[in-house]
């Protein structure tokens, strides 16, 4: 067995080279070069021989899997910040630390979700389309009218550190701020952002121009946009999605884009990632982003560091200072 200081650590799919390197260095590593998704077999191995199993939103680490953990597993460092492909109670059962990677992806993610408001609003992802089919007559003073963002209401679901860093942006662009939360956020934050807070989703949902879904997919937000919500949302309405497909009924919301019961949809995520309602490939309302929330150089660089220093800190004994705690979930 390798030492406590160089653990065994099976990291599931490829990481940025410096990152890689660095592990080398540290521990007794088993990279993924050719970066192939890990198949449940191989999942199975590698949390029977593993101290430390790195995996990613990609693998569905579930109580099947983890009943095949065996001795050595202690520690499952995930790389990112959502945790809803672990069964976390089944961890918990089995003793297992698990941690996670969040703060450093908050700015990136942000930036996507603007980018998704601005693309529906505006109709660029329609426009770029047009574009490169080469179906552009010129300037016209009637096409392509999109909907001005500035002096709408964006009402935010989910008001964490993505969902104030997205708030801070659209303050910018003159939208005024709602949120809903499990919590209200501090007085002061509050007034920060001149946000105002509804206790009822249904009611803030009925109101807005536009709502960006921001909470982490947990049991208690598995469609919490249901068909129901979402037709309390206003037929000129628009909706944007870079948290987790799951949080949104993606049937209902494909049927109510279909019948012009929402004004259009921008999404990172979706319910069954990879795959994509064939129904959404269609419309041209819908923004399709193939998952790109945290995906810059920097932001999965600073994700392998806190993966490493979560490794480091556990195996030198202490608390690592991203631990998941299941009751937050
Ligand atoms: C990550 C994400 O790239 O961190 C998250 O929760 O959704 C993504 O931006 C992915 O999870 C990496 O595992």
């Amino acid at each position: 067995m390798s030492d406590r200081k160089r653990p065994l650590v099976i990291v599931t799919r490829k990481l940025p080279d410096v990152i890689e390197t660095r592990m080398m260095e540290l521990f007794d590593v088993r990279l993924n070069l050719d970066d192939q998704p890990m198949s449940r077999q191989q999942l199975i191995e590698a949390v029977g021989t593993a101290q430390v199993l790195v995996p990613t939103v990609t693998d569905r680490i579930d109580g099947d899997i983890l009943a095949h953990a065996g001795e050595n597993l202690k520690l499952i460092a995930s790389f990112g910040t959502g945790v809803d492909h672990i069964d976390l109670p089944a961890a918990l059962k089995r003793n297992l630390m698990v941690t996670n990677t969040p703060g450093v992806l908050t700015e990136d993610t942000a930036d996507v979700t603007m980018a998704l408001i601005l693309m529906v609003a505006r109709r660029l992802g329609e426009g770029e389309r047009l574009v490169r089919r080469a179906g552009w007559a010129g300037w016209s003073p009637t096409s392509m009218l999109g909907q001005r963002l500035g002096g709408k209401r964006l009402g935010i679901v989910g008001m964490g550190r993505i969902g104030q860093a997205l708030a801070r942006r659209a303050r910018g662009f003159g939208l005024a701020i709602h949120y809903h939360n499990r919590r209200r956020v501090l007085p002061e934050i509050e007034n920060a952002l001149e946000a105002t807070y509804w206790e009822s989703l249904d009611q803030m949902l009925a109101r807005m121009d536009i709502i960006s879904v921001n909470c982490p997919h947990t049991p208690a937000t598995y469609h919490l946009l249901s068909a129901r919500r979402l037709a309390l949302m206003r037929p000129d309405a628009i909706l944007v999605n870079a948290a987790r497909g799951e949080i949104v009924d993606e049937t209902a919301m494909t049927r109510m884009l279909e019948r012009g019961n929402l004004a259009g949809v921008g999404l990172d995520v979706y319910e069954h990632e990879p795959a994509i309602n064939p129904k959404l490939l269609k419309l041209e309302n819908a923004v399709l982003l193939p998952h790109l929330g945290s995906a810059t150089i920097e932001g999965r660089v600073q994700m392998g560091e806190k993966v490493i220093i979560n490794i480091r800190t556990f195996v030198d004994g202490h608390t690592p200072p991203d631990r998941v705690l299941a009751t937050e979930f």
